[in-house]
């Protein structure tokens, strides 16, 4: 087994059932059981269980859900040890003091909203690894030379308003107050969302934190793609956050007869959204660069079987890996878009609702990552995030890492959305590796 004098670091890998979750997979000769990932595991359920829909998992920025969601985590919070509060747009925000009070912190975080009928990782499995490594540290009375805050943005997700990392820009000072003004699909604006959920819509500012305060933005994440579980790791380094160009067309035709309305004579709102939605999936398809175009949201007025469609409303996502290609795509989208619509005489309403520009995670921190995933036994893969996260608000306050947790199929945004209990574990063992052994940059 040994080969000579050459240090062979023995790795064992225990398989477990994910249910007794006693012993989990084992980094170089240590020996733990799985109690952060077996905590992890029950709470991910617990929370994934707060939806506004009984069967599936909706859980929507202001709504009375996510209130409840925001209540359940910062009983959490306390139970680790943290003070918790409830911050001026809705994150969830906890603190754990340094061996003083006081001190700068590092900052863990992810968000606690959801997608419409949604996985219950995406999002809450970095918020609760976060807790659980804050109470591990509780538990053992341990205090380091800084303040450990954990949050939960309550809007990574942007489902209710056409805007989206709306928790984090808070934090970060740069939340655009125009948004407050925009309306969900019932017509409540975010100002009336906000007074609703006990906030006061026009003190969204003291959210913002001072680049003083962080010392680092860290946040643990599932994968949501397979390159983890292609590389059999449960963990890796993320190198950047690819960022995202959302867009909102409406179409406006002519409604009609379906009976009547000769084929030549028709400004059929939802053919003219058929072809666009063909035009974009063909550009990226064609496309050798990695682009990838969605088309999420549809709506065709007024919706009736015999009625040709005289409105459609719908949405346009499109991302790359550099901002330079997704904004040269976007532009080609825009192009074609506007020549289908002059061509079937349909009037066309094009807007960008949100950009966020790609964001890299600090060297430093990609580092200070690699290492906690090395020294559980693992091997330190980097890959980037195709995924938008807070990260990409928070890069203007501080500076960014992130550590992938490896999700079944790589599946997301979908209710078979997983990650194995022995995943979760490896996941908080790295976050609090990299937690104790963080210091300060210097300079
Ligand atoms: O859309 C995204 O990439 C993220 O899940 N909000
Ligand atoms: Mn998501
Ligand atoms: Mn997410």
């Amino acid at each position: 087994m040994f080969a000579g004098t050459e240090l062979v670091s023995i790795v064992v890998r225990t398989a477990v059932s994910a249910e007794d979750g006693k012993l989990a997979e084992m980094g170089a000769g240590t020996v733990h059981d799985a109690s952060l990932g077996n905590e992890i595991v029950r709470r991910i359920n617990e929370l994934g269980a707060i939806s506004e829909e009984p069967e599936k998992l909706t859980r929507i920025f202001l709504s009375k859900e996510l209130r409840q969601a925001a209540d359940l985590i910062m009983g959490w919070m306390r139970e680790a040890g943290m003070s918790a509060h409830l911050d001026a747009i809705g994150n969830v925000c906890g603190r754990y003091e340094g061996v003083r009070p006081g001190m700068p912190c590092l900052m863990l975080g992810s968000h606690y909203d959801t997608v419409r009928d949604a996985g219950k990782w995406d999002g809450p499995l970095g918020v609760i690894t976060a807790i659980s490594c804050v109470a591990d540290l509780n538990r053992r009375g341990k205090r380091l030379p800084f303040a450990i805050e954990v949050i939960g943005f309550a809007d990574e997700e942007g489902v209710r308003f056409a805007s989206t990392l709306l928790g984090s820009r808070a934090v970060a000072g740069t939340f655009d107050e125009s948004v407050l003004n925009t309306r969900d699909r019932d017509g409540v604006s975010m100002r009336e969302a906000l007074v609703q959920f006990g906030l006061d819509p026009d003190h969204v500012g003291a959210a913002a934190r001072a680049r003083r305060e962080l010392l680092a933005y860290l946040e643990l994440h599932i994968e949501q793609g397979p390159v983890l579980e292609a590389q059999n790791l449960p963990v890796g380094v993320v190198t950047a956050i690819a960022g995202a160009t959302r867009l909102a067309a409406r179409l406006t035709g002519m409604a009609g007869h379906a009976g009547t309305v000769p084929m030549a004579l028709r400004r059929d709102a939802l053919a003219g959204a058929a072809e666009c939605i063909n035009a974009i999936e063909q550009l990226c398809r064609t496309d050798e660069g990695g682009l990838v175009g969605t088309v999420g949201y549809i709506q065709a007025r007024p919706g009736a079987t015999n009625v040709i469609p005289g409105e459609v409303s719908f949405t346009i996502d499109m991302r790359a890996p550099t901002d330079m290609h997704r904004k040269r795509a976007v532009a080609d989208v825009v192009r074609q878009i506007e020549a289908i619509a002059k061509r079937r005489q349909l009037a066309l309403q094009l807007d960008v609702t949100h950009e966020n520009r790609t964001a890299p995670c600090a060297a430093w921190l990609k580092q200070r990552i690699a290492q906690g995933i090395e020294a559980e036994g693992f091997s330190a893969f980097e890959l980037p995030s195709g995924a938008g996260h807070d990260g990409m608000a928070m890069i203007d306050i501080a500076d960014v890492g992130m550590i992938f947790v490896r999700c079944r199929g790589g599946i997301s945004h979908h209710p078979d959305e997983h990650v194995e209990l022995t995943d979760a574990d490896a996941g908080a063992r790295v976050l609090l590796r990299v937690i104790e052994n963080f210091r300060p940059r210097k300079g």
